[in-house]
């Protein structure tokens, strides 16, 4: 499982109000939390101002960096921003992301080409997020061509069939499932990534409630997940799922993780 560790969000208070100060330490500390929980990339979000969030990108990259060498995750929808932050990393990092919407096309799609960078692709465009499969597929297909015309391989795109909250409509994580289905019968050997948590918006006991998604969308085909990796629960479900999906050779990776008390009880 590729995990993208979700915190170092501005839309999250305390990470607002870390960049807003230029507090380094508390970035270094979700950096390294994260990479003890096991994170294969770091997501990074500035969630600020578009007119900051290049400036503030950079900051987040470097301060980053100064602590930590796993791989990152650039998150943002503004090419400046995104810019910025490739314009830092030490790593080739992930671009998070491109969607059919024609304004990501041609800002975000060119930066992911010109650097030969792994991607996340979305499926909505410009008319939002289509309520069918199909409606999902044409745009997965259409992003897919774009980004292996330009050169990139299968291995290097992280397809996003988006999750959409159970409370809006009771069919949301089925028709996620169906969607992983389908994209990874058509294309056997991209990564199937989502941010698991819009599974539970305005649900009580959202942590349950994520940790039996993510189970059952690794058994539809999902390889790739942002989501806060030091939730020792949601690490157990997903080695969980994945070993009894037979993609835990001999139970390596349970038995490991076990005896390293990184699940189960906590050792005192
Ligand atoms: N798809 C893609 N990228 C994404 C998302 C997606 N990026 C942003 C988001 N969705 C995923 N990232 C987050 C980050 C934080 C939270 C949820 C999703 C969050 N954090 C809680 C908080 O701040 O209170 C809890 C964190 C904690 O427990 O410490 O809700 O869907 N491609």
């Amino acid at each position: 499982m590729i995990i993208i560790g979700e915190k170092i969000n501005g839309t999250r208070k305390a990470v607002a109000a870390a960049i807003r100060e230029k507090d380094a330490q508390f970035i270094r500390d979700l950096a390294t939390s994260q990479a003890e929980g096991g994170s294969t990339y770091l997501d990074v979000n500035a969630g600020t101002a578009p007119e900051r969030e290049p400036d503030d990108m950079a900051w987040l990259v470097s301060t980053i960096q100064a602590v930590c060498d796993l791989p990152l995750c650039l998150d943002s929808a503004n090419p400046a921003a995104l810019k910025a932050g490739l314009d830092v990393v030490n790593t080739s990092p992930m671009i998070n992301s491109v969607s059919g919407e024609q304004a990501r096309i041609d800002g975000v799609l060119p930066l992911a080409l010109a650097h030969q960078t792994d991607l996340i692709l979305l499926a909505l465009d410009d008319k939002g997020i289509p309520e069918t499969v199909e409606g999902r597929m044409e745009i997965v297909r259409k992003l897919v061509g774009m980004a292996l015309d330009g050169g990139l391989t299968q291995a290097k795109l992280h397809i996003d069939p988006l999750v959409t909250a159970i409370s809006t409509g009771t069919g949301n994580a089925i028709l996620t499932f169906d969607t992983i289905r389908a994209i990874r019968s058509e294309f056997p050997d991209v990564h199937i990534t989502g941010g698991a948590s819009n599974i539970s918006f305005g649900m009580p006991l959202r942590p349950i409630i994520n940790r039996y998604f993510m189970a059952l969308a690794i058994q539809a085909g999902l390889d790739s997940a942002i989501i806060n990796p030091n939730d020792r629960e949601l690490k157990a479900a997903i080695m969980t799922a994945e070993m009894l999906m037979d993609r835990d050779k001999y139970c390596l990776t349970f038995n490991k993780a076990f005896r390293a008390g990184k699940i189960g009880p906590k050792p005192d």
